[in-house]
């Protein structure tokens, strides 16, 4: 019986991960291939204003004020372009547990920001360590939210490309975790003076993440799997037809 290498095993398992698919997500101009998979999955707070921008079906445009972890999931997590942060010098993390980030050719990410463009600030997560920050300044897509989805309100959509290597990440290397900052500016009356109005983010080029569950179904299907092979050249007697032993992991 001939063993097969755990790490074979493995490599073919993170091959068979790139094959996971999803119906891709169009927002305007941009078409995201991974669907669900390309936008993030979880936000942690960290500081600042908790104001959320609202842009209900025909409606005008409202700030919602709160500070709960419902409200942040569902301002930045996900694909929905009517709901966002709307709040000054907010601080949070944005994780993307589902698909890593890739730094492909050319942009990586595509933030949205609605109504006047307002500049935000970007740092991403390298290990235990946080790059500088970078500032982006949207630009008008031409397009309402009303025009992307056929509902919401008339509010203008705004969008900024990102390319991950504006921070000095290597071609073909991935982040999974972003800073996003707001920068301060706060209201006077009713009159915003600065703050982005940030609704989703989306990666264009991602590395899908397997879940436990799919790697131990992978491997259950490796174990079982044998194959017949030859054990000499052609040649003489002892070319003889053997078959391989299921995958064999190595005890610590
Ligand atoms: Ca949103
Ligand atoms: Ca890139
Ligand atoms: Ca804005």
């Amino acid at each position: 019986m001939k063993k097969l290498c755990l790490l074979g095993a493995v490599g073919t398992i993170l091959m068979l991960s790139q094959s996971i698919t999803a119906e891709p997500i169009t927002i305007g101009p941009y078409t995201f291939s991974a669907g669900a998979n390309a936008f993030p999955d979880s936000a942690t707070y960290l500081s600042g204003e908790t104001v959320y921008i609202d842009h209900p079906d025909g409606g005008s445009w409202q700030f919602v004020n709160g500070n709960t972890t419902t409200d942040l999931n569902a301002a930045i997590t996900g694909s929905d372009i009517t709901f966002g942060l709307g709040g000054s010098g907010i601080n949070v993390d944005v994780g993307f547990q589902a698909a890593k980030i890739l730094n492909g050719p050319g942009y990586d990410l595509v933030f949205f920001e609605t109504e006047s463009a307002e500049d935000f600030e970007l740092a991403l997560h390298l290990g235990t360590t946080l790059t500088s920050f970078q500032i982006y300044t949207p630009v008008f897509t031409g397009l309402t939210i009303n025009d992307v989805l056929g509902s919401g309100n008339t509010v203008r959509l705004n969008a900024v490309e990102v390319d991950l290597s504006d921070f000095g990440i290597a071609p073909g290397a991935t982040i999974e975790t972003l800073r996003l900052y707001t920068e301060p500016g706060g209201n006077t009356g009713d009159v915003w003076t600065a703050g982005a109005d940030i609704v989703a983010v989306g990666a264009l080029h991602v590395v899908l993440t397997p879940t436990i569950e799919e790697l131990l179904e992978r491997i259950e299907s490796l174990e079982d799997h044998t194959h017949t092979y030859l054990t000499g050249s052609g040649n003489g007697h002892n070319n003889t037809e053997a078959e391989t032993g299921p995958v064999e992991v190595p005890e610590e």
